[in-house]
């Protein structure tokens, strides 16, 4: 018998002022998702930004993040009314929104999510309903998740009236293009840097409008960081990542062994 959702735990934790730690699904497989999504976190992004996924494979992805006991959210590629829609009917339990500079822009992210009459989602998407106890029009209305990504130097500014906007559950930094936007390079950053003090202007709006907070890190010792600063919604890198630094780390150790040089066996 699958779990079905009465509400919605990330919507609930973020809600309630705790943290929800989860990681990126850059790679576009569901073998990948089902290999992440029993590990334990409490959601998993599959990334339509910057992945090839395409609808189908989106939906095996949540079907396995799913399956393995995680909550399966996305991140489409823009705020698209088109995109928002399609990727909630393909089941995600919320959503990433890119590039949300403006209070009108978290409003349509907000509207594109919510059905008529409280917003302008077509009816229709039913695939979560078998999931949902009760009605799934309303479960979404009121449960889905939905962070805006602050990542430009006009979403800071505008960061107090874009998380007062009714219905946003909190926001999501995009480190790198942050940077981009004030002029550093990708990475660029650290203590008493432009960057963090960006970073510390949206942690307090979030602070005075009551959302949650979120930022992409890179590393564990990050989200341990972040978590500990208020920071609530922490992407813990993602598969490719974490895939290629343990796959890095592991053939370091081989190499370093010298095992290779000092032995044939002919
Ligand atoms: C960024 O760093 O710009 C991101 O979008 C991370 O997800
Ligand atoms: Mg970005």
């Amino acid at each position: 018998m699958s779990r079905r959702f009465a509400s919605n735990p990330v919507t609930d934790a973020l809600r309630r002022g705790a943290p929800a730690v989860g990681s990126w699904l850059s790679l576009g497989s569901p073998a990948a998702a089902e290999a992440m999504a029993h590990l334990g976190w409490d959601w998993l992004v599959v990334d339509a930004e910057h992945s090839p996924v395409d609808f189908e494979t989106m939906v095996h992805c949540f079907r396995a993040i799913q399956l393995g006991g995680s909550i399966p959210l996305a991140r489409v590629p823009w705020n698209d009314t088109i995109w928002i829609q399609r990727t909630l009917d393909a089941g995600a339990f919320g959503l990433v929104v890119p590039m949300v500079n403006t209070a009108d822009d978290a409003r349509r992210v907000v509207a594109d999510m919510r059905y008529a009459t409280r917003g302008q989602r077509s009816y229709g998407g039913q695939r979560l309903a078998p999931y949902i106890d009760g009605d799934y029009r309303t479960w979404a209305d009121d449960h889905l998740t939905v962070i805006v990504m602050i990542e430009t130097a006009e979403a800071v500014r505008n960061a107090e009236a874009i998380m007062a906007v009714d219905g946003v559950t909190g926001c999501f930094i995009g480190p790198n293009d942050l940077a981009l936007s004030l002029g550093l390079a990708p990475g660029a950053g650290g203590p008493g840097s432009a960057h963090e003090a960006a970073m510390h202007q949206v942690l307090h709006a979030c602070r005075t409008t009551g959302r949650a907070a979120g930022k992409h890190c890179f590393t564990a010792a990050e989200v341990v960081q972040r978590i500990g600063e208020g920071f609530q919604f922490l992407a813990l890198a993602s598969d490719a990542a974490l895939l290629s630094g343990a796959a890095r780390a592991a053939l370091a150790t081989v190499r370093a062994s010298d095992v290779e040089r000092s032995t044939s066996l002919y």
